[in-house]
């Protein structure tokens, strides 16, 4: 094959993807590892990749401490409560303990964060969530991390990793191509870390055709974190745990900002109040402990996520649809006003583009809501990933096998989305993450683990063949045909993709079935992804770029297989409004109070599927919010018994 191939050889760390986490990795490894050769291979361009690429307008984990705002044990509990348990504590807790660190350093680079005048304290939008000019938040990171890397390969897309062949189960880099040269990249390290993002456009998107491409998370998103681990054999939790958004409707624009600080409202097309209409109904599935109406209009604490998203669906099924965003009346403020739209013009232009294109303005019309597609992640309100190991100091046994986010594979090792358990670290919590995985690197290697790693040129050989059979697939398939893009030889990437958004829809659980799945659905997707997976041997690209799309499609489908499995396997309905498995269509705390966890064996494709303990490390001591209220309620009581 004349393909080159350039060999990057004695790495320390490979960064896999530099988004938020491996941005945070690349400067943190630098700081423990002075001596060490740190490289970075991103698939795009690091000062523009990732979910982060447009900008953010707000950074929705940061504690405050410094301001007395909220401690670590509380963010844990919040992230508990809206997970309807399900989490990683010791990890989430980890990363809350040292979010704020890193938030600050955002500022001392450059990143503006917005003041309250007040208090001097950053402007709070919510209570977790603090208020940015964040259009250059992703050149800023990449900034830091660019300069404590010896090396930055821009437009390497990364495709499996490379395993120690000494007898160990133990990494040993990774290879890819380069998406414009067509170059092939061998990455010899002792460490990876892999912070490739989470996954979009694998579950049929809501905007096809006339809108396709638009989706909330980034469109680039590929699952290429979630299939690189899968495929080499890294035990994977709460896959099954993908993600709905309400969104506004057609542009996919968050609510958080509208929601928290402006303090909009939704309400259904008769323009009434409709959640509590459904909760009665909905607490009867889920149980009082996870929707406890009256504790949380007392302690302000927020409805989980998931059962937001229940009242919207439900309300739409009942035929009292669209829901809207009940912006006139904040829009009527200048300042709020402004807020809403620059809110989108940092970090969703596309919404504030759609609603000036269709003449909507927010100040005199109510725009329309609704839920979206799934996607897969780890860092937004859900917890896919792979199952690592914890802090040493908090971490029970079952959590804790070594050094501090290393997967089951010896030397890999997570940040952000990639890392499973660990919901509602958002952008600051994946850069945090990205350092503690960074710190953690170094110290594997300084230990002495990854001493006498082995990897052979034919397993080099092997996986550049399998990397660039479909431009292969496709010379050979074009032949055959004399005119027009389909061949009876291969498959293109695009109606590929097509292929699998709709299995994923249809079986496990997308729009076009309102959520809906049960055994019988997922049995029959897995069949048909293994049939697809068939196919994809037959994948054809016409140039490196479709090439990328071949490779992309490849992950995509990988991720699936494993969110269908996890599907399968919880037999209950954790999170409404995220997905309902109609065979088993309650919470079920008895059988499932667990998280799931997988294995793929990479030889024979099977899965191993197994439930592990679900531990509350932090206690159920009600947090500072509430024991204030609490005695701010015990006040009057006492004046009234003076009284008597
Ligand atoms: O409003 C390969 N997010 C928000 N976080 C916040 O803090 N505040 C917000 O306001 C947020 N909102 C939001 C957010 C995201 C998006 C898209 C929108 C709005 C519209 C979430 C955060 O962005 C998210 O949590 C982090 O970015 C996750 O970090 P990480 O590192 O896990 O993923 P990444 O940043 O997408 O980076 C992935 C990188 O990997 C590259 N890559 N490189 C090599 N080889 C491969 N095979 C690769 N595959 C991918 C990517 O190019 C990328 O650089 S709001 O909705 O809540
Ligand atoms: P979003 O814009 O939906 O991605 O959310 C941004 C942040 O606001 C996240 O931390 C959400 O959990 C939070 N959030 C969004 N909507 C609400 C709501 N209705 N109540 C409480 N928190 C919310």
């Amino acid at each position: 094959m004349g393909i080159k191939t350039i060999v990057e050889d004695n790495i320390d760390i490979l960064v896999a993807g530099a988004g938020l986490g491996g941005t945070g990795t690349a400067y943190e490894a630098r700081h423990w590892g002075r001596d060490k050769k740190i490289v970075i291979a991103e698939k795009a361009n690091i000062n523009r990749s990732g979910a982060v690429a447009q900008g953010l307008y707000a950074i929705n984990c940061y504690m405050g401490t410094r301001w007395g705002e909220n401690n670590p044990e509380d963010h844990v509990r919040y992230a508990r409560i809206d997970l309807m348990g399900m989490v990683r504590e010791d990890l989430l807790f980890d990363m809350a303990r040292h979010v704020d660190s890193a938030v600050h350093k955002f500022e001392e680079w450059g990143l503006p964060l917005m003041r309250n005048e007040k208090t001097g304290a950053y402007q709070r939008e919510g209570r977790w969530q603090i208020m940015i000019h964040g259009e250059s938040y992703k050149p800023i990171v990449a900034e830091a991390a660019t300069k404590n890397a010896d090396k930055t390969y821009n437009r390497v897309m990364i495709t499996h990793l490379l395993m120690d062949e000494s007898g160990r189960n133990r990494v040993g880099g990774a290879i890819g191509f380069n998406v414009r040269t067509g170059n092939c990249h061998v990455f010899k390290s002792k460490t990876v870390v892999v912070g490739a993002g989470g996954a979009s456009n694998i579950y049929k998107p809501r905007s096809v055709g006339e809108g396709a491409g638009r989706v909330w998370y980034a469109p680039w998103s590929s699952g290429s974190a979630y299939a690189l681990m899968i495929n080499a054999g890294a035990k994977m939790t709460q896959m099954e745990n993908r993600i709905v958004l309400a969104r506004f409707k057609d542009g996919y624009g968050p609510v958080g900002a509208y929601f928290l600080h402006l303090k909009t409202y939704t309400q259904n097309a008769y323009g009434e109040e409709y959640e509590s209409k459904h909760f009665p109904a909905l607490q009867k599935m889920v149980g009082k402990e996870y929707l406890d109406m009256e504790a949380s209009h007392r302690t302000h604490r927020p409805i989980p996520t998931c059962l937001r998203n229940h009242a919207i669906i439900q309300e739409v099924a009942a035929g009292r649809g669209p829901i809207h965003m009940v912006t006139m009346h904040a829009f009527q403020d200048p300042h709020l006003e402004e807020v809403g739209w620059e809110n989108f013009l940092g970090m969703t232009v596309g919404q504030a583009v759609l609603w000036a294109a269709t003449d909507l303005d927010p100040k005199y019309q109510n725009p329309e809501l609704t839920t979206s597609e799934p996607y897969v992640m780890g860092s937004h309100a859900t917890g896919c990933g792979a199952w690592c190991s914890g802090p040493a100091d908090v971490s029970p046994p079952e959590y804790q096998w070594g050094y501090n986010r290393m997967m089951s594979i010896e030397g890999l090792f997570g940040a952000g989305d990639a890392v499973g358990g660990t919901p509602h670290a958002f952008s600051s919590g994946s850069f945090t993450e990205g350092r503690i995985s960074g710190k953690s690197a170094c110290q594997y290697i300084d230990d002495g683990k990854a001493e006498g790693i082995v990897v052979s040129d034919s397993q080099i050989e092997k996986r550049k063949a399998e990397i660039f059979k479909p431009l292969e697939t496709y010379k050979v398939g074009r032949n055959e045909i004399v005119a027009g893009t389909v061949s009876p030889s291969y498959l293109l990437p695009h109606p590929g993709l097509q292929r699998l958004q709709k299995i994923m829809d249809e079986y496990c659980g997308g729009v076009t079935v309102n959520y809906m799945t049960n055994d019988k659905l997922l049995n029959i997707g897995l069949q048909k992804l293994k049939i697809m997976e068939e196919d994809l041997e037959k994948v054809g690209a016409e140039d490196t770029h479709q090439l990328m799309r071949a490779w992309e499609l490849k992950h995509r489908h990988r991720t699936s297989e494993c969110v269908m499995q996890h599907t399968l396997f919880r037999k209950e309905t954790r999170w409404p409004g995220y997905y309902y498995r109609g065979d088993a269509m309650k919470l079920d705390d008895k059988n499932w109070h667990c998280l799931t966890v997988s294995r793929r064996d990479p030889e024979t494709g099977e899965y191993t599927m197994e439930k592990a303990p679900l531990y509350h490390l932090v206690g159920d001591m009600e947090d500072k919010a509430l024991a204030e209220m609490k005695k701010s309620e015990k006040k009057p009581a006492k004046k009234a018994a003076k009284a008597k």
